[in-house]
């Protein structure tokens, strides 16, 4: 019996579950973005991968939607690609428009509530050359975005959120030069995530004046730092340091309307204190700093020797750590787990990595955290970004030439886990121990 589950967990009537993803991690095709340029570039995806056809979503989205109903995985967080909406300045293919209502109205009519975001990392390839989010007067083509797709497509759901992962993006992209344009510039980081901070408030006023009862709210991924050795005092502050550039500003703009990054004159900016009606906190892993190699992040805690297959440690309590700390934000909105998962060919580990994560989910909720739901990432393998298709982050694979999906045991489990709405020691215990063998060892 694992020793992290001591008793049965029930969690709360009226909690969701799902399953999150993205347009081009799944969609496949999706020809007109940075992206799918950045794929082309020789060395930046591991063993030169491509997302191609993605994992077909663009195509079998219904199949998905009835899949995921099945199993009561009835929340489904998507993407809307702008590259498709707008494939140029200007250009607007409304047969890419239509797809997107159809894809939301197959949503509804398999009983599936879809969440939608705006922005999940790709730009449309015409926005990147003008600098995309760079440049503060970048934003208007965002607003006239925003207010198309608003028209468009906002009485058919009533979950949005602008952003996914804004300090993701800006981090990847401008400072760790992870991910297109592959810049590695602290100033030019910062500005990305200012304006980031404006296009979401943007969006989310666009959207509410719209429909004033959308629930709209952002999401970003919150990551526990600490020092490599708490008693360097260097060490520390570069904690410190990264903690504020990446994890305090959502937080701190949307309780006081200010955008307050390290080092610079903090910016009270209008309308952004409050605006939002959820918060979700998407977590994987800690990580610990140390200031002799200021740009390397290794797992926290030290001395884990089995990392997943993006390098990411194991840390359930860490998601404990970001609840309580959103929640003491005082925000008074809901919190959602809005992404969580492991990208490993292990399924039994994934299992177990769920299981750990909702122990603390619980524990979050009785000390207190308003969490209201589960997002797993992902529902269907999709592209892992620079680690290509070598990080399988799903709860269901499917066959390369076929499409075909594959629920692995552990969509099963999260299956039960949501049907019954608790996570049972002899769930997890069965699930654990596939074919009658512990592999966990
Ligand atoms: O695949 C990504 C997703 O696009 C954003 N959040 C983290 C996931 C796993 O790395």
């Amino acid at each position: 019996m694992p020793t992290w589950l001591t008793q049965d967990i029930a969690f709360p009537a009226d909690f969701v579950w799902g399953t999150a993803s993205s347009s081009h991690q799944a969609e496949g095709n999706n020809v007109h973005n940075d992206w799918w340029d950045w794929e082309q570039q020789p060395g930046r995806i591991v063993h030169g991968q491509c997302s191609g056809r993605g994992n077909n979503f663009y195509e079998r989205y219904d199949g998905d939607f009835s899949l995921l109903a099945h199993l009561g995985l009835n929340q489904f967080r998507l993407s809307l690609e702008w590259s498709r909406i707008e494939p140029e300045e200007g250009r607007i293919d409304s047969g890419a428009v239509d797809h997107y209502r159809r894809v939301l109205e197959a949503a509804q009519r398999n009983g599936i509530t879809p969440w939608v975001n705006l922005h999940h990392f790709a730009l449309p390839r015409w926005f990147a050359a003008k600098g995309g989010f760079l440049e503060e007067a970048n934003l208007s083509y965002w607003r006239r975005h925003v207010e198309r797709v608003t028209a468009a497509l906002a009485t058919f759901a009533d979950h949005w959120h602008p952003i996914n992962e804004a300090n993701a993006y800006a981090g990847g992209s401008y400072l760790l030069g992870a991910m297109p344009p592959g810049h590695t510039d602290l100033g030019e980081f910062q500005r990305v995530l200012r304006n980031t901070l404006l296009m979401y408030r943007d969006a989310y006023q666009i959207l509410k004046t719209a429909r004033p009862q959308l629930q709209v709210g952002t999401i970003h991924v919150m990551i526990p730092v600490f020092p490599a050795n708490p008693d360097d005092e260097s060490d520390r502050l570069l904690a410190a340091n990264f903690d504020g550039l990446f994890n305090a500003p959502p937080l701190l703009a949307l309780r006081d309307g200010v955008i307050a990054l390290p080092g610079r004159e903090p910016e009270t900016v209008a309308d952004l204190k409050g605006a939002a009606d959820f918060f979700g906190a998407n977590y994987y892993c800690g990580v610990s700093v140390d200031h002799r190699q200021p740009m390397r992040m290794t797992p926290y805690p030290p001395g884990q020797t089995r990392l997943n297959q993006i390098g990411n440690g194991v840390y359930p309590e860490g998601l404990f750590d970001v609840l309580q700390r959103v929640q003491q934000t005082n925000l008074g909105i809901p919190i959602y787990v809005a992404e969580n998962g492991t990208g490993t060919d292990d399924d039994c580990w994934r299992i177990e990595y769920i299981a750990q994560h909702l122990v603390q989910v619980k524990r979050a909720i009785d000390a207190g955290c308003d969490v209201r739901g589960y997002f797993h990432w992902t529902s269907v393998d999709n592209f892992e970004w620079n680690h290509g298709w070598t990080a399988p982050f799903g709860l269901i694979g499917f066959d390369p030439v076929t499409f075909e999906r594959k629920p692995r045991p552990s969509a099963h489990f999260l299956s039960l886990v949501a049907k019954r709405n608790s996570l049972r020691i002899s769930d997890v215990r069965e699930a654990l121990c596939v074919d009658g063998l512990d592999r966990r060892a």
